[in-house]
């Protein structure tokens, strides 16, 4: 069965929940327009379950409704994983096995972005959802520069480094600051490195759309909940060449 529709109190009844601000104070009318913004987006019929003044002239409403919308599996497109998931000693040995050096990436947080807990997440040793960081692998030298990173440092110490890999952090998507950040950082590098002499370039961030790695000149990008290890199987795998 790959036609399938959301489900709330029985299988199958269209039963969905949204949350949403208007930008206007708390009251009767200010009910009334989210029911109607609710019924413009297909809910109907919408009922209001919560809504909560949000400091001067502004309203957090929740709503439960009923829509009609039929979702097909089949035609879903993401970005699966397309390399084998490694432990941390079977990284080592194919770094050791087919580079014959250590594996070096730099990684920082770009442009305005002080976000740095996610990037932290997968490089620092302590790592994230019970994996160690990249910092414990032995084979692989980490630079982390930290937040707020011009795309000149980057490139600078890219090239200083001799980086294979250069792991960016976007997480603010105000603006679609995250989109351009990431445009101007993969330009930056074309103009700056010949290919073959690219470093493989990586985003992440927890609103980064991946399939728009091609249109973001970049070779990957990784999602909310990425752990060290995914990183570091993908490294290898596209730097090293996956393990027989
Ligand atoms: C902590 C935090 C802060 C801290 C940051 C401290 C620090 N050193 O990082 C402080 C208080 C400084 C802060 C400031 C601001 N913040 Co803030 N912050 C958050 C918060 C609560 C958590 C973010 C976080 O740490 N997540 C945990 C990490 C582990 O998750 P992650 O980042 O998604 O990372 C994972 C993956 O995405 C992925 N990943 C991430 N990066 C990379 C990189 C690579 C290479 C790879 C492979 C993977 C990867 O792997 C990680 C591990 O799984 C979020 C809200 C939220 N709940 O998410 C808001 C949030 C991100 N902040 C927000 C905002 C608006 C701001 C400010 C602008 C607020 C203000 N008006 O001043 C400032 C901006 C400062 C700046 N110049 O960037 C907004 C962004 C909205 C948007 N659309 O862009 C959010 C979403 C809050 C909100 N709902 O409004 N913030």
């Amino acid at each position: 069965m790959t036609i399938i529709r959301p489900y709330g109190d029985t299988t199958g009844d269209g039963m969905v929940q949204l949350s949403f601000t208007l930008p206007v104070p708390h009251d009767k009318r200010a009910e009334g327009a989210a029911l109607q913004l609710a019924g413009k987006m297909g809910m109907e019929p919408a009922l209001l379950v919560h809504a909560k003044p949000m400091g001067d002239g502004f309203t957090f409403f929740v709503v439960y409704g009923k829509v009609a919308h039929l979702v097909d599996t089949e035609q879903v497109q993401v970005v699966e994983r397309d390399f084998p998931l490694l432990s941390p000693k079977e990284v080592n040995a194919a770094i050791r096995r087919r580079l014959r050096r250590r594996l070096t990436v730099v990684g920082a947080c770009i442009g305005t972005d002080a976000h740095t807990v996610g990037i932290d997440a997968i490089l620092n040793l302590k790592g994230v959802a019970g994996e160690k960081g990249l910092e414990y692998y032995r084979e692989l030298s980490v630079t982390n520069m930290g937040a707020q990173v011009s795309v000149p440092d980057l490139v600078e110490t890219a090239r200083q480094q001799r980086a294979d890999a250069v792991l960016v952090s976007q997480v603010v998507t105000q603006r679609d600051a995250h989109l351009q950040n990431t445009r101007a950082m993969s330009a930056a590098f074309r103009e700056a490195l010949p290919a073959g002499k690219r470093p493989l370039l990586i985003v992440g961030g927890p609103r980064f759309d991946e399939l728009m790695a091609g249109e973001l000149g970049v070779d990957r990008i990784f999602g909310r909940g990425t752990t060290p290890r995914e990183v570091a199987s993908y490294l290898v795998h596209a730097l090293a060449g996956s393990p027989a």
